[in-house]
């Protein structure tokens, strides 16, 4: 298919469920065409096979919890619309819906852990592979949580902030998360004490909230979100954990230009693609893959070309500027290129189906975790103490695979654009004070107050075959451009504007409506940033969410309001995991009206959706906006800016005008 027919193909693409070629994404469109050509299978044919899919789980009424089910909720057959136990549709459906979030606090935490303990060993000086990278940060964290920095050496706080970590996933005895209470407004602190949901651990409000939602157990279906909501602010303390440890030991970003798609696999390297979440482990492999550069020429390539998938991509990205080549749904058809000579993948969203792509094709399949391992892949067992020496041993695994390769199958779409990514907070921050250099975060604040922005959304989470691949993200971010909403991403999310162009200046002249054009130029006139601005800004992975709650935290702050108040949204508009139900839950919590796309297993209880969209609003002030017609979705988040914006201004003047403080009881 030529590249005209190809973009074409993507601009007109189907809605329709029973067609397999869904993407918005001209590169993978070029694969599917490839994949059918083959007869090869893709997660894109999969869900065309599972459709329609059963309306009993699609709306949440099914349980499974206990063996005595499954019960299926039916309100039309006299009797069935109770499970066996007597359980309702509200209980059945909330409790569906907190043990996502278990799932996603578990697997984000997870995360978070491995990091604090890889920092913990580092600074006992059992780790030579890892060093303690950014030790500024090292210490802003420290006096955050309080831990003693002044006449200490860098190795004994950092030991001590790795404690203090594995501290908040044990057992606080009623003391709230300390990552938790030391990166939220006062205003939440509160509210959160108030409503008894401010986790005292990060590990027991997971088994809380599975013991809570066990046969037999809570069936007050407010009972159980607030659970759900107490798992949810334990994931966000996971995650800024894992942020935070991540930047000390990596270093924390810093603009960087790069390139997404699947054009950036070289057929003149050795391509080697991470997938996964774990920086701890990619971070070395980047490391071995530039050591084993002659071994690569020694085979007749120029080198190791590492590509990164889903969010070990993005971490990747952000500190090392390492091509990002696919998002969820496009991982398979990286391999289907016929140019990856070894995939190697950690933790998190790797589809099992890689094995069977990879089978068709040269590419060795390496699984690195224990709790994440793939029949009939290679395993390695990675273990930090000899983090360097097992990276080198899995490089050499891809670079022997290069001379497999069949050329006959190699088919790598040309389709590629410049990212600049590497928006850690502290680099926004940065760029901010070049304006203003006293509050770096006015310069967002006042361009809101002003009207020359609506306000900010933050744009994260997956993708989902539900809708057409990235389409859901693409809308959302074009109508909220043209609307002058300033935007960050993480995730997949991340990743389709990545792939699609829409994180570099360019996007900016094509996208942003005036006010936003012009607040731009402003930033870039004071700043003179090395590669220009982009319209989105790249903020990592769905951990470093958190490094956006944090830029709303810093707003809510500056405005001398709570944090819903602020003209801050978020929107996922291909969740798929738990871990985005998790994460949208810690949203809603922290007061941000929070979109999703996809409509989540609820619709089976008119009171657990109302619970998510009503009286959470009235509860945390943050809400869910279910829509799935991604247009619809955005004027509902320019909606939601608006009226906090023109809120705020008309409390602000009236301060003004009458000398008096911002009135906060609104
Ligand atoms: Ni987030 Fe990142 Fe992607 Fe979704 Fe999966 S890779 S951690 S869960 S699918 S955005
Ligand atoms: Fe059925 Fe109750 Fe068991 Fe759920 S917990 S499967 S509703 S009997």
């Amino acid at each position: 298919m030529s590249e005209e027919k190809t973009q074409q193909a993507a601009r007109t693409v189907s809605r329709r469920p029973a067609d397999a070629k869904r993407t918005c994404d001209p590169a993978a469109m070029e694969m599917l065409e490839c994949a059918a050509c083959r007869g090869e299978q893709t997660m894109f044919d999969r869900y065309v096979a599972q459709s329609p899919q059963c309306p009993f789980g699609l709306a949440g009424i099914c349980c499974r919890i206990c063996i005595q089910g499954p019960c299926r909720i039916n309100p039309r057959r006299p009797g069935a619309d109770k499970g066996i136990c007597g359980a309702s549709e509200y209980t059945i459906v909330a409790r569906n819906i907190a043990r996502y979030v278990a799932g996603g606090a578990a697997c984000h935490s997870d995360h978070g852990r491995h990091a604090a303990l890889t920092l913990l060993h580092a600074a006992e000086g059992k780790l030579p592979d890892y060093k303690l990278t950014d030790t500024a940060k090292l210490r802003v964290v420290a006096e955050r949580i309080r831990v003693q920095t002044s006449g200490r050496s860098d190795n004994e706080v950092a030991k001590e902030v790795a404690l203090a970590a594995l501290a908040d996933y044990a057992d606080r005895y009623g003391e709230p998360c300390r990552w938790l209470s030391s990166t939220i407004t006062a205003g939440r602190q509160d509210k959160f004490k108030h409503c008894d949901i401010a986790p005292d651990g990060i590990d027991k409000a997971i088994v809380q909230v599975l013991h809570r939602t066990a046969m037999g157990m809570d069936a007050d279906p407010v009972s159980i979100i607030f659970g759900a909501l107490r798992t949810a602010l334990a994931d966000y303390t996971g995650m800024h954990i894992a942020t935070d440890i991540t930047d000390i030991l990596f270093g924390t970003p810093e603009p960087v230009v790069s390139e997404a798609n699947l054009g950036v696999i070289d057929p003149e390297y050795v391509n080697l693609a991470i997938h996964g979440h774990n920086p701890i482990l990619s971070e070395v492999v980047v490391d071995a893959a530039r050591n084993l550069k002659s071994e690569a020429v020694a085979v007749g390539a120029k080198g190791v070309n590492v590509v990164g998938i889903c969010c070990t991509g993005n971490e990747l990205l952000m500190r090392e500027g390492v091509y990002l080549a696919a998002n969820q749904s496009s991982q398979e058809l990286a391999v289907m290129t016929g140019a990856v000579d070894a995939m190697l993948v950690d933790i998190q969203c790797i589809a099992p189906s890689v094995r069977a792509v990879c089978e068709c094709y040269h590419t060795k399949l390496i699984t690195t975790a224990d709790i994440a391992k793939i029949p009939g892949s290679h395993h390695f067992d990675f273990r930090e103490d000899r983090a360097l020496e097992t990276a080198e041993a899995m490089v050499r695994l891809a670079v022997a695979a290069f001379a497999e390769r069949d050329p006959e199958k190699i088919h790598i779409p040309k389709h590629k654009a410049t990212v600049i990514a590497g928006w850690s907070l502290e680099a926004l921050l940065d760029v901010f004070s070049k304006v203003n250099p006293e509050s770096p975060v006015a310069v967002l604040t006042d361009a809101i107050r002003s009207g020359e922005l609506k306000g900010v959304c933050l744009l994260a989470g997956c993708n989902n075959l539900k809708g057409p691949h990235d389409e859901g993200h693409l809308t959302v971010a074009r109508e909220l451009a043209k609307n002058d909403v300033f935007m960050v991403a993480t995730g997949c999310s991340a990743g389709a504007f990545a792939k699609a162009g829409m994180m570099n200046p360019d996007a900016v002249e094509r996208y942003a409506g005036r006010g936003l054009k012009a607040f731009l130029a402003r930033l870039s006139a004071a700043a003179a940033p090395k590669h220009g601005l982009p319209l989105i800004f790249h903020m990592g992975s769905c951990v470093d969410n958190t490094r956006a709650q944090d830029l709303l935290t810093l707003m809510a702050k500056e405005l001398g309001v709570d944090t819903p108040k602020v003209p801050f949204v978020a929107s996922a508009p291909e969740a798929m995991h738990e871990k985005a139900v998790s994460i949208g839950s810690g949203c809603v919590a922290l007061g941000i009206p929070t979109h999703v796309g996809v409509m989540p297993h609820i619709e089976g209880s008119q009171l657990v959706y109302g619970v998510a969209t009503q009286i959470a609003r009235d509860v945390y002030g943050g809400f869910f906006i279910f829509e799935t017609d991604p247009t619809k979705g955005a004027l509902k988040l320019i909606e939601a800016l608006d009226y906090r914006s023109w809120k705020l201004r008309v409390h602000h003047e009236a301060a003004t005008r009458y000398g008096t403080a911002v009135a906060t009881s609104w």
